[in-house]
């Protein structure tokens, strides 16, 4: 397939190899805290294989739905921030893109996106899916982190899908190819270790104030909520390429006396195979999406939701630049 330069970060990033005996350097060991009930807090970057379950494990470790979730690989495109409090700890989660060999302008931005946010935290998580153990993916993933000077921990999910003890050869592989500084074993969907990782967390991360406030759950724009739970439908109502290949933009958000809210989207597709899948047998898919996703709108933003989907044809968006800065992506070039 490719080699790890392919998903490599942005060329700037270039720190020397990391060795064993950086881990023991004292720039890593936690100052002892100078009075009780001191704050700290930090930035910690979620990253990994497309489909590890780095979202699942945030929005778990959030308590609520920050980033959309779905069983097809690159389902997040851009990174996302969330804040978990625990006890005088504020642990800052982005969650990122899966890291893979990008084609399009679209596959260049997002693994770019994940980059940069490994490389301005203060720890990286690294989610491996342990049923699928050692991939080329993880592999390259791993060669290029070995070049970081942030901290990272191996975090081995899906727990429930596999005997632990036999994921001791994983692990014992993952660490001799690179020394992480912790090694946990969890399961995102079932909550099993993510007590004791947040734990961890919150004993880890530097003194410092909180950058955030308290109830700032997300840094998600309602608007972008809105196109990512409509993109979150049709990753989960429509197959092969056809969610690869669309993108949702919120149009218009119009607040209503009633206090309920209109919500217009603009679903584009790059071919006109693609829009007729998603609009379906007279507009079948697209209504089942709209109803889907109107309803978890209206849980999440906690109101009435009326929402208008627009299916249009639109070649190449995938390359254009105004398209990928609509969904918070830069030009990766
Ligand atoms: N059984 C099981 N499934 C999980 C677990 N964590 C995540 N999943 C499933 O794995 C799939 C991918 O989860 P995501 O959270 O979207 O994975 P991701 O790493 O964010 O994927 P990308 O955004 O594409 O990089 C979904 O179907 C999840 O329900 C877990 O601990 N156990
Ligand atoms: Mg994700």
């Amino acid at each position: 397939m490719s080699d790890s330069s392919e998903h490599g970060p942005p060329p700037q990033d270039a720190a020397p190899e990391r060795t064993q005996p950086e881990q023991t350097q004292p720039e890593q060991t936690q100052p002892e805290p100078r009075q009780p009930g001191q704050t700290r807090c930090g930035l910690v970057a979620v990253v990994g294989a497309p489909n590890a379950g780095k979202s699942t494990l945030v929005n778990r470790l959030a308590g609520t739905k920050v980033s959309i979730v779905s069983p097809k690989p690159q389902t997040t495109r851009f990174r996302i921030r969330a804040v978990v409090m625990r006890g005088q700890t504020q642990i800052v989660l982005t969650d990122t893109p899966g890291i893979f060999a990008p084609r399009r302008r679209l596959d260049r931005a997002m693994v770019a996106a994940a980059w940069e946010g490994a490389q301005d935290a203060d720890l990286a998580l690294l989610i491996v899916d342990s049923r699928a153990g050692m991939t080329e993916a993880v592999q390259s993933i791993v060669s290029v982190l070995k070049r970081s000077r942030v901290p990272i921990w191996l975090v081995l999910n899906k727990s429930d899908l596999i005997d632990t003890k036999r994921l001791l050869p994983l692990t014992a592989s993952l660490n001799e190819q690179l020394s992480f500084e912790e090694t946990l074993m969890v399961s995102a969907e079932s909550g099993d270790g993510l007590d004791r990782l947040l734990e961890m967390l919150a004993s880890r991360l530097p003194y410092g104030p909180w950058l955030f406030p308290e109830d700032e759950l997300s840094d998600l724009p309602e608007r972008m909520l809105a196109a990512e739970i409509v993109r979150e439908q049709i990753l989960r109502l429509t197959h092969e390429e056809v969610p690869h290949h669309a993108t949702v933009e919120t149009e218009q958000w119009q607040e209503r006396r009633d206090g309920s809210v209109r919500i217009d989207c603009t679903i584009y597709v790059g071919r006109a195979s693609q829009k007729a899948i998603l609009i379906g047998d007279g507009g079948t898919k697209v209504k089942d999406i709209g109803q889907r996703a109107r309803a978890e709108l209206e849980r999440l933003l906690e109101r009435r939701v009326h929402l208008f989907l627009n299916v249009k044809e639109r070649q190449g968006w995938d390359e254009e630049r105004a398209r990928l800065r609509a969904i918070g992506l830069d030009d990766a070039g």
